[in-house]
């Protein structure tokens, strides 16, 4: 066999071995959902087909001449009965796309289609694109609302960016239609998620606002807007805080939200990232907070701190010390199926239930946001344990 041959036949058994790798429950326990061993997507994932020239002639090596990076924060969908996610992709030139990858199961299998989106190119400044939120909206279109970074050319820092979201609407994940990037008061916007029903007969955006690429400023946190017209679409509204960042929390510098609210009998869940600066830099983790069925800016259930926090291998990456989440899917069982993203690397799955998250949002307390508070909600819960040991 040539080099090519031997090369490529190694390099394809170790992908469809990947691919068609079992995952199972992990060992950590907390009651409130599982974590899988392996993650779901990595860049290890990306075919062959996108990386390699398959030509022996013209890469008799069988090189590698279009590396992938890290498959990181992914949009997620469940459709006819398959799990998609759209993930981030990102080059080994940094810049980042979507993929659009299916599996039967929401916790392994999943494959890339073919060819990655291609997004109609209508903003000439944009230079990267990511962390796209999947919205199935009422209105019938599946939205794809995700981050648009351009090169802030009003300073002279090379840097210097602005951020600003991106709308696409497509029935089928092939064919996207480009919609104008979402206006709004802020001067940039990261994190947007349409919510998926009309409210007061309008679309509905959960935004955050910032003053900056990086520093929220005085942007208050995660905030909700109405828009009349999703082909023209403007924050017509004033952007109210839902979910406020709060001094010495896990949402102190900056938070966002994550998955497309989830809607339960008792409210809106929502799975959001919240962001605290440490010696160490940005350390992100992964919220939730719920709102009111009727008035879904209303904040009516805050559990307190995190979620879901980096563990074990998923500490370390390109960017250490994040979890990150923009998608979570919910099948016809009440399972819930959260992706997330460790370290801008890799994407990992947790699952749960309706029940047993509805349970986690609104029989965990909230944060007494003082250190002599929690040590009394603390001991509340011991006396309270105590009791029943003694029985
Ligand atoms: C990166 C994002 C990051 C953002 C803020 C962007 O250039 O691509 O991953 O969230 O900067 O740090
Ligand atoms: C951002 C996000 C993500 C990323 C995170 C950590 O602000 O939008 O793209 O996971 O930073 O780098």
């Amino acid at each position: 066999m040539s080099i090519f041959e031997t090369n490529f036949a190694r390099e394809n058994a170790r992908y469809e071995a990947l691919i068609t790798r079992p995952n199972k429950v992990s060992g950590s326990y907390n009651g409130i959902y599982d974590r899988y061993v392996h993650p779901v997507l990595t860049a290890a994932h990306a075919p062959l087909i996108w990386r390699y020239d398959f030509d022996p002639a013209s890469n008799p090596y069988f090189m590698e001449r279009l590396g992938i990076n890290a498959v990181l924060n992914s949009g997620a969908i469940y459709m006819n009965g398959k799990y998609y996610l759209v993930a981030r992709v990102e080059g080994n030139d940094r810049k980042s796309f979507f993929a659009v990858a299916e599996s039967e199961s929401p916790t392994e299998g999943f494959r890339f289609w073919d060819f990655p989106v291609q997004l109609p190119d209508t903003e000439p400044d944009e230079t990267n694109v990511y962390d796209m939120r999947l919205t199935q909206h009422e209105d019938g279109w599946i939205y794809g609302v995700f981050c648009s970074e351009s090169k802030d050319k009003s300073v002279n820092d090379l840097s210097a960016a602005v951020a600003q979201a991106g709308i696409v609407r497509t029935k089928d994940l092939k064919t996207w239609e480009r919609l104008p990037n979402l206006k709004s008061k802020s001067p940039q916007q990261r994190n947007v998620v349409l919510h998926p029903e009309f409210v007061d007969g309008k679309y509905a955006f959960y935004t955050r606002p910032q003053d900056d690429f990086i520093e929220t400023g005085s942007g208050g946190g995660v905030c909700f807007g109405l828009c009349e017209d999703i082909t023209d679409p403007v924050i017509c509204t004033e952007e109210v805080v839902v979910s406020p960042r709060i001094y010495h929390t896990i949402t102190e510098s900056k938070n966002g939200a994550g998955a497309v609210p989830i809607k339960t009998e008792k409210g809106w869940i929502h799975i959001a990232h919240g962001v605290r600066n440490t010696a160490a830099g940005l350390r992100y983790v992964i919220y939730v907070f719920a709102t009111d069925l009727n008035d879904p800016k209303k904040l009516i259930a805050a559990p307190s701190g995190v979620f879901i926090a980096p563990h074990g291998r998923e500490r370390v990456g390109d960017v250490s010390n994040v979890c990150f989440t923009n998608g979570a899917v919910v099948n016809e069982k009440g399972e819930v199926y959260i992706y997330y993203a460790s370290s801008d690397t890799r994407v990992h799955v947790a699952a749960t239930t309706i029940d047993k998250l509805v349970d986690y949002t609104f029989n965990t307390p909230s944060d007494p946001l003082r250190s002599v508070d929690c040590v009394k909600q603390r001991c509340e819960l011991i006396e309270k344990n105590l009791k029943f040991l003694n029985k």
